[in-house]
């Protein structure tokens, strides 16, 4: 006879945080969101850690490289999509490491011969306003000079003329040399005054760009996720069926971290294929599994699969239809909890603490904060990012409100099969687990995490704690009935917004 749990399945808006001590040090601004994302042993760090425990879904419509640089800029991290040919997957990724490492490859160059007219067009096609002249118009020819907006007026220049009669030359520039420091650089522009500093070698060839503006970028972007080459970082998805193409595709193109995206991680299948990459890899890879709902998936993933952690979430997904298309899923509070306890269980027998991410379903900030408080050391969102300016899809007007395309990768839409279904069941989707929904539009990724984590950082506080790890190890929950549910929000008064008629 089939087993049946005897708990019901409960979601995180159930729960309400009772507060406790707070003391004078607990401050939003001594609050640290830093976060390990990879396995660790007991007084050992971590191989990898977040900034910020924020990932964005693999998701055709969350996860492109311009979400990758803004998440990683706020010190989370991208899993960008793979249902997408490898080739394209790898170039997401690389665009995401070559976006901001302080030496830049020069993208925008010219030819001292070139015209004005043209030096106008190479602007408004790549957008940049600083274009080195080499001698043959390559990124690492012979440096000649440099052109920016500011060296001609584009409606009263002759823009016939060469590119050489207005660039400023060489020898009136200032120029770093291969092999100087960031810091060294960076000395160079501000001692000069200058927006930009060529690095050129010893025979003169041009081979990066240093900018003044990615200095204040950083600086207004403290917790920027970095690798060891100041580089950002990203994620990436992959799956169970070309893992053997697909990882070293990605991880050429400098992916830092990898993570299964598959509806039912509880497989035969992804373990094969993590043992393949941890035995081509060892440890210098970090491998994410999952998805799960309960501690022996998780038990399984850990020691069988060998993935240093583990993503937790079936069918809680705002676009999935899983759990009504094929009967499997969990609630998301009672999956989280499950896999946190078998977690927690497996860090005191064996001291190796897994990190566990929450995954789909968070509905608001509170939800983020509850899942954290259970005991995710992270969460990924879908929708969350889906709403924001640099999710890749356009921008959509219905009813004169703004929105964008947010779509399931089980729909047919997406049709990532690899993502749903195994190598038996031939290409191509059988049916739908997804929809192909719409989300308005709620601003930058740095706009709505700042929300996001401001109420984070003050509900730590509420709750005495200055870490994650406090805040889950203080975290005190009751269940709360559908009637305080209710009364959750205002009660007996006339909303301005909701009740009463505005003025314009
Ligand atoms: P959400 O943040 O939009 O609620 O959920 C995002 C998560 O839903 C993804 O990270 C993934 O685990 C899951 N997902 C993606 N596509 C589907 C689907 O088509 C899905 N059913 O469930």
């Amino acid at each position: 006879m089939a087993k049946i749990i005897d708990e019901v399945s409960r979601t995180f808006s159930e729960y309400l945080l009772i507060p406790q001590l707070t003391l004078s040090k607990h401050t939003s601004s001594n609050v640290s969101l830093k976060t390990p994302l990879a396995k660790f042993s007991r007084n050992q760090p971590s191989r990898f850690y977040l900034n910020t425990p924020f990932v964005s879904a693999s998701m055709q419509s969350v996860s492109g490289s311009e979400m990758a640089i803004a998440l990683a800029r706020q010190g989370g991290c991208a899993f960008i999509f793979c249902s997408q040919s490898i080739k394209d997957q790898a170039a997401m990724v690389s665009r995401v490491k070559y976006h901001k490492a302080g030496f830049v490859p020069s993208d925008s160059n010219l030819r001292p011969d070139n015209t004005l007219a043209e030096a106008v067009a190479l602007r408004k096609k790549t957008g940049h306003s600083t274009m080195p002249v080499t001698h043959d118009g390559t990124k690492e020819g012979l440096f000649l000079g440099i052109l920016t907006d500011k060296d001609f007026w584009e409606y009263e220049d002759d823009l016939n003329a060469p590119v050489s009669s207005f660039m400023t030359s060489k020898d009136q520039v200032v120029f770093g040399t291969l092999g100087i420091s960031l810091h060294d650089a960076n000395s160079l522009l501000q001692k000069h005054k200058k927006e930009c500093l060529p690095i050129l070698d010893e025979e003169g060839h041009l081979r990066a760009l240093v900018f003044k503006k990615d200095y204040f970028d950083h600086m207004n972007n403290p917790d920027e996720l970095l690798d060891t080459r100041k580089r950002l970082s990203t994620g990436a998805g992959i799956n169970t069926h070309d893992y053997s193409d697909r990882i070293p595709a990605l991880v050429d193109a400098g992916t830092d971290v990898l993570c299964f995206d598959s509806s039912d991680g509880y497989t035969e299948f992804q373990k094969n294929a993590a043992q393949w990459a941890r035995k081509k890899y060892g440890e210098s890879l970090v491998i994410g599994g999952g998805n799960v709902i309960d501690g022996n998936a998780f038990r399984y993933l850990v020691e069988e699969a060998d993935v240093d952690f583990v993503k937790v979430g079936i069918g809680g997904g705002s676009i999935c239809i899983t759990r009504e298309q094929k009967g499997i899923g969990r609630g998301q509070a009672s999956a989280l909890m499950a896999v946190v306890a078998e977690r927690d269980r497996y860090f005191s027998e064996t001291g190796i603490y897994v990190p566990v991410c929450s995954d789909g379903g968070l509905a608001n900030d509170t939800q983020i904060i509850i899942a954290l408080a259970m005991g995710a050391d992270f969460v990924m969102m879908g929708r969350y990012f889906a709403m924001t300016a640099e999710s890749p899809t356009p921008k959509v007007s219905i009813g004169g409100r703004v929105y964008k395309p947010y779509w399931g990768e089980g729909s047919n839409r997406a049709r990532n099969w690899q993502r749903y279904q195994t190598a038996d069941q031939g290409s191509g989707l059988k049916f739908e687990e997804g929809i192909d929904a719409y989300v308005p539009i709620v601003g930058s990724v740095k706009e709505v995490l700042g929300v996001t984590t401001s109420k984070l950082k003050s509900t730590m506080c509420n709750m005495g704690s200055l870490t994650l790890r406090e805040f889950a190890e203080n975290t005190v929950l009751t269940r709360i009935s559908e009637q305080s549910f209710v009364e959750g929000g205002t009660s007996n008064v006339l909303s301005l917004d909701k009740d009463l008629p505005r003025e314009i």
